[in-house]
């Protein structure tokens, strides 16, 4: 059955509860740190039972499963089974739940997905139906999919529960205080991908109280067209110093659960610090209100994990340019398997305001299926734009489908019979927009009216898949003005009909009008003018023409979609140009200088370690390290803070300088080949604290001065360092920090190394510290960089 039958006839039509925390239920019973809460489904499953059965009592409908962290990674280790502990938990909320349903808890994997991390797409989706498969077996009647901060994870799991169970399933994920999940996705792009996904309900859990959670709740109320649901914690989690507390209490929460009901929310539970009460008194407070409608929305939208762009009145367009038709040097790279043109590409494309980036990499020679994957993680890896998959092979669109974070375009169908049955579920399935070609068996109609009655086939027969014309962008196909001059306005008489009669958003290769003409660049932007009157959303043009791109900003004012002309002052006001420039490092064109940086910043791993051999001809490569590396680190911190970019791409970028770093420090252990041990030096980065490439800096710099460098890594625990430290006898202690928030592990660990009447010195360093700081917490000294770093060392082991 599926959950909104669910809503109408089980549930009356009326609100739906879930019940409240089990983490911090369990943690009241006494469960020890470090214990897998699962566990307690087979060790002690009375605890669970009578948990579950305090919310069933407190008006609790669907009872949530103890299975939260129940996956193969985390049971790796365990003396207990997966498939034991997911049966057990399934097993204990049944026994209790009477006429109540059960949910199948899903949450994130602990790990973090390829690109950012190790995980793949694959690889999660196997842990996933693992989990789906026992927990349908084991009889749970709907899945919930929770606290994801990923959304690609959150589709690997979807796609797990659609592709090997018939439950209905439900996913909320977690957002931060910035309004954004951990990996940067805001709550519209989530309700696009969702819902595209075939969720029967989606919203938010965890993450904050009910009214921090409260503009969340609001954006995603506002975009989505399926039920709603919200679990929040209670209140901000705080650190007392000892433990996390949580300071709303359950008549708060409740009133805040009434404000949400009344906005919208259907569905509601608690997280975090929740218990039997706050979900009895929530119950109580939406007494005698009724759910309102939930309303269709009609909003065409594309993303990518991150952001998405709806397509309203304002003209946006696809840049046309990874196509292998007519580029020589793209299609070598695409037998060779390289992505490097794409990803420079789609960072180009990205500069030139692309709102879509359309990838094409369709070769008859190539494994198309492997290509497009490749290249769709690609891009993925270096902008957050959407991107239109575009092959004439449904296989290769269904991988690229597939294995893309977001909403994609998928380009395209036509009005043949044959290719919209292979295309349109890819689209249901995926929940993708498509590009729907106003062709079929007969060809091209030649005129305006036959075209739009390819357009409505194809709507119709879209529909009997599930597919709403929202989801639908149509291409009255420009044909060229030197062989079918006729016909050129046809095509804009179309786009006229297909935007009046049909409702439906339309797409245009702009430039096909002008082939085989000189100048072509006059009939394309000519032609582009008309056909944007005429109505065309989103033409696909070559985002390096800054005519055209013109031609379209001077169209959004004159059309008053750009309100007040904002979007076009400020691309054409020289002031903002200027500041733009400034902000940006400044870039020697005649050197690699810009090379580098400018790698860093886009993220562009597969050229780093050239750049880097091609400077290092010239410079030292302490040189590169400041003067290139740093301050591209600099500026890539600075867009992350403005929130420009989020963290996928601040680790694209700390990748990449890994890259170029490991080339620095090779030229560096060749050129100093000093054998004289000066003396033995502990280095770590502080507990809690992960950034470490400024510590292997100073590691490679010592130990190119003759100094031993025991290296303990990141996120290194008090005793570890003191425990080293007594073990190899060491004189001199370095300690790394680049948070604000760490700065007192630092503290901390050189109390402990005083504590235990260690003989070393200390000296410390990262961004967050300085002169005085450092003499705050107890160092002996502070190095403001790498260079720094070996004076100190210097003047310990040999002054
Ligand atoms: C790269 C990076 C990352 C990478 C780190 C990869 C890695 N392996 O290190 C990734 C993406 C993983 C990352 C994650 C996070 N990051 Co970060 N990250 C940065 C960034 C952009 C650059 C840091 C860097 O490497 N700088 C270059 C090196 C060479 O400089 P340095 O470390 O200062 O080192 C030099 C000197 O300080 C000195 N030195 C350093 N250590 C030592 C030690 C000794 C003994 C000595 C003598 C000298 C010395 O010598 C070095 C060489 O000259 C900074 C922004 C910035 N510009 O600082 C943010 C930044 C540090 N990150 C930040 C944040 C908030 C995070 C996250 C919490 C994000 C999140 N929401 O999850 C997580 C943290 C997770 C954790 N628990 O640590 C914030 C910290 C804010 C604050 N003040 O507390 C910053 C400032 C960004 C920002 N503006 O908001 N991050």
């Amino acid at each position: 059955m599926i959950f909104k039958d669910l809503l109408n006839n089980k549930f009356n039509n009326k609100f739906v509860f879930f019940d409240g925390a089990m983490g911090t239920m369990l943690q009241k019973e006494g469960l020890k740190v470090g214990e897998l809460p699962e566990t307690l489904n087979i060790t002690n499953s009375e605890t669970i039972k009578r948990i579950h059965k305090q919310y069933i009592d407190a008006g609790a409908d669907i009872i949530i499963t103890n299975t939260f962290g129940a996956n193969e990674l985390k049971y790796s280790a365990s003396e207990y089974s997966v498939e034991d502990v997911i049966t057990a938990g399934v097993n204990n909320a049944r026994e209790v739940a009477d006429e109540k349903l059960v949910a199948l808890d899903i949450g994130p994997t602990g790990q973090i997905m390829e690109p950012s991390g190790t995980l793949s797409f694959q690889a999660a989706y196997e842990l996933f139906k693992k989990q789906v498969i026992i927990g349908e077996r084991a009889g749970a009647d709907v899945i919930l999919i929770e606290t994801m901060s990923d959304l690609y994870e959150a589709k690997a799991a979807i796609l797990a529960v659609k592709e090997n169970s018939s439950l209905p399933v439900l996913c909320t994920m977690t957002f931060q205080e910035d309004g954004r999940t951990l990996m940067g996705t805001d709550p519209k792009t989530m309700v696009f991908v969702l819902e595209g996904l075939g969720v029967d309900a989606l919203g938010v859990n965890c993450s904050l109280g009910p009214k921090e959670l409260m503009p969340i709740v609001e954006e995603i109320l506002e975009y989505a067209s399926i039920p709603v649901m919200v679990q929040p914690n209670a209140g901000l989690p705080r650190y007392d110093g000892e433990k996390t507390v949580y300071d709303i209490k359950a008549g708060e929460f409740a009133e805040y659960i009434k404000i949400m009901a009344q906005k919208g929310v259907r569905i509601f539970g608690g997280c975090c610090g929740t218990d039997p009460e706050f979900i009895n008194k929530s119950v109580a407070a939406l007494k005698g209100i009724s759910p309102l409608k939930i309303e269709t929305k009609s909003f065409t939208a594309i993303t990518s994990g991150t952001d998405t762009v709806i397509l309203d009145d304002k003209v946006r367009f696809i840049g046309e340019r990874i196509n292998p038709t007519g580029k020589k040097h793209y299609k070598q790279e695409l037998k060779e398997k390289s992505v490097n043109y794409i990803q420079s590409e789609a960072v180009k494309q990205k500069e030139e305001g692309a709102a879509v980036i359309d990838l094409n990499v369709g070769l008859p020679e190539i494994d198309e299926i492997e290509m497009i994957t490749k290249a769709v993680k690609a891009i993925q890896k270096v902008v957050q734009i959407p991107i239109s998959i575009d092959s004439s092979d449904p296989e290769a669109i269904e991988a690229g489908a597939r294995i893309y974070n977001g909403k994609p375009i998928i380009n395209s169908v036509n009005g043949k019979e044959e290719t919209m049955k292979k295309i349109f579920p890819i689209v249901k399935k995926y929940g993708g927009c498509v590009i729907a070609l106003t062709i079929d068996e007969n060809g091209i109609p030649g005129s305006a009216e036959g075209r739009f009655k390819i357009a409505e086939k194809i709507v119709n027969e879209a529909r009997k898949y599930g597919i709403d014309k929202k989801d639908i962008i149509v291409d009255c196909l420009a044909l060229t003005a030197s062989a079918q001059q006729k016909e050129v306005l046809e095509t804009v008489k179309a786009i006229e009909l297909v935007n009046e009669r049909l409702g439906v958003k339309t797409t245009l290769g702009v430039s096909n009008v002008s082939y085989g003409m000189p100048r072509r660049e006059i009939l394309n932007r000519a032609f582009l003018s008309i056909a944007l009157y005429a109505g065309l959303n989103l033409p696909i043009i070559n985002g390096a023409d800054e005519e055209m791109k013109d031609t379209i900003n001077a169209f959004n004012v004159l059309s008053n979609t750009d309100k007040e002309g904002n979007d076009y002052i400020s691309k054409y006001s020289d002031r903002k140009n200027e500041v733009t420039n400034e902000k940006k490092p400044s870039v020697d064109q005649k050197e690699n200088n810009k090379e580098l940086k400018q790698i860093i910043i886009d993220g562009m791993e597969e050229d780093a370690e050239a750049s880097t051999e091609e400077l290092l001809k010239t410079k030292e490569p302490l040189e590169i390290v400041n003067n290139y590396i740093i301050p591209a680190l600099d500026y890539v911190g600075e867009l992350y803070e403005e929130k420009e970019i989020f963290l996928p791409q601040l680790i694209q970028s700390a990748e990449t300088v890994k890259k170029s770093f490991s080339v620095i420090k090779k030229s560096m252990l060749i050129k100093g080949e000093s054998n004289i041990e000066k003396g033995k030096i502990v280095l770590a980065t502080v507990k809690g604290d992960i950034h470490d490439i400024g510590k292997n800096i100073v590691k490679v710099l010592l130990e190119n001065y003759g100094f031993k460098v025991i290296d303990l890594g990141k996120d290194v625990p008090i005793e570890k360092v003191v425990e080293a430290v007594k073990e190899h006898n060491i004189k001199l202690v370095g300690l790394s920090a680049l948070m604000t928030t760490t700065v007192i592990s630092m503290k901390k660990t050189i109390e402990a190394l005083r504590e235990n009447n260690l003989q070393c010195k200390v000296f410390v360093g990262g961004a967050v510290l300085n002169e005085e700081y450092a003499e705050m917490i107890g160092a002996d000294f502070y190095a403001k960089d790498a260079r720094e770093s070996v004076r100190i060392a210097e003047k310990i082991f040999v002054e």
